[in-house]
């Protein structure tokens, strides 16, 4: 006999509750899967659109040297893209339709993703605090309860490692050059670290999502908890550094052992998540130019692929 709707969610439930992983076969419950395409696929996009920022310094960059880390690096973000809209087609999720669904705003992509690289101290910047950042976000989703998403998760987490190091090891050597090179720097961590921050979501009291998907596994822990962590693990770099992070109420809690911050600007982090941040318009204006410049590509390899298996 097949088994009723009951004994499948019980099913699941219990995968859930001994920490085991749901894989693609299994029955799930559909706002499981609607809420991991969700995540997976905005997690997908980010990697995609996070390509243009340090994309914009690829034929800037100052040497042959820094110039061939910086591309290798932009080529593992679009790897990772590639990477989590497979896991979202495990789930049923169509990647063409999942791209004009970012094109036409129904789906998001990381806020941070919207603001400008003026400098190149930016790209190191972006290395040292935007993947510290989603190294921070993204070692717990190795542990996430869908498996395809946890399993991809452990290969990005280890490039991503390997992107920060590249972006401290640049911020150093600028931080070691002449009085302008360090003024860049700091200039740059002035203008990342808040929208840094704002990566881990809004604050726990107004997080529509995370308590079902803490529930179900697929987050483990909170944004405000990870947001923390990340305060906690920057604070020390900065000082091995030699940068000032600008927040004045930045501060060791004796009792806590971790550090207390000042006040996010949620008006902002609302404004540049609903569309109107520095470079929204932008980012998704070049996104849809390579998706209609290069829907030839798509076509002949659609065309090859048919020929061949006729
Ligand atoms: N930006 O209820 P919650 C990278 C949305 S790292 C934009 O708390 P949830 C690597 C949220 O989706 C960046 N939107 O949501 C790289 C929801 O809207 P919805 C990508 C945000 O899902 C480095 C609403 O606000 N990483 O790309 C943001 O429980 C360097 C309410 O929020 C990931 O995606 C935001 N910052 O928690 C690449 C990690 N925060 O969907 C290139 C996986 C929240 O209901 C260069 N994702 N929203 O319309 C996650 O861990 C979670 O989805 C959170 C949000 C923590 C981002």
């Amino acid at each position: 006999a097949r088994p009723t709707e009951d004994e499948l969610q019980a099913h699941f439930d219990a995968t859930i509750a001994a920490d085991r992983r749901v894989e693609p076969r299994d029955w799930m419950p559909e706002a499981y899967r609607k809420g991991l395409v969700r995540q997976i696929a905005q997690h997908a996009h980010s990697e995609i659109i996070g390509m243009q920022p340090e994309g914009d310094w690829l034929l800037a960059a100052p040497s042959l040297r820094r110039k061939a880390v910086l591309l290798a690096k932009v080529q593992d973000e679009a790897g990772h893209g590639m990477y989590l809209y497979s896991a979202a087609e495990t789930l049923g999720a169509d990647r063409a339709d999942l791209t004009d669904k970012l094109i036409e705003g129904r789906q998001k992509y990381s806020s941070i993703f919207n603001y400008p690289t003026l400098t190149y101290a930016d790209c190191g910047v972006i290395g040292w605090l935007v993947d510290g950042a989603a190294i921070c976000n993204q070692v717990p989703l190795c542990r996430s309860s869908y498996g395809p998403y946890a399993r991809a998760m452990i290969r990005v987490c280890k490039e991503e490692s390997f992107h920060q190091r590249q972006g401290y090891e640049l911020l150093m050597t600028m931080m070691r050059g002449t009085p302008e090179q360090r003024a860049m720097v700091q200039d740059a961590v002035d203008r990342w670290w808040w929208p840094s921050l704002m990566m881990f979501g809004p604050p726990d009291d107004d997080s529509p999502n995370s308590a079902q998907s803490m529930a179900w596994g697929v987050k483990r822990h909170s944004n405000d908890e990870l947001r923390q962590r990340y305060v906690d693990m920057s604070v020390p770099q900065a000082e091995a550094l030699g940068v000032t992070l600008p927040d004045p109420e930045l501060a060791l809690d004796p009792e806590t052992g971790r550090y207390r911050f000042g006040q996010i600007d949620w008006t902002e982090f609302k404004q540049v998540i609903s569309g109107n941040g520095p470079c929204n318009a932008e980012r998704i204006t070049r996104r849809r130019a390579a998706r209609d410049d290069n829907a030839w590509v798509t076509e002949a390899a659609t065309a090859y692929a048919d020929k061949h298996s006729a």
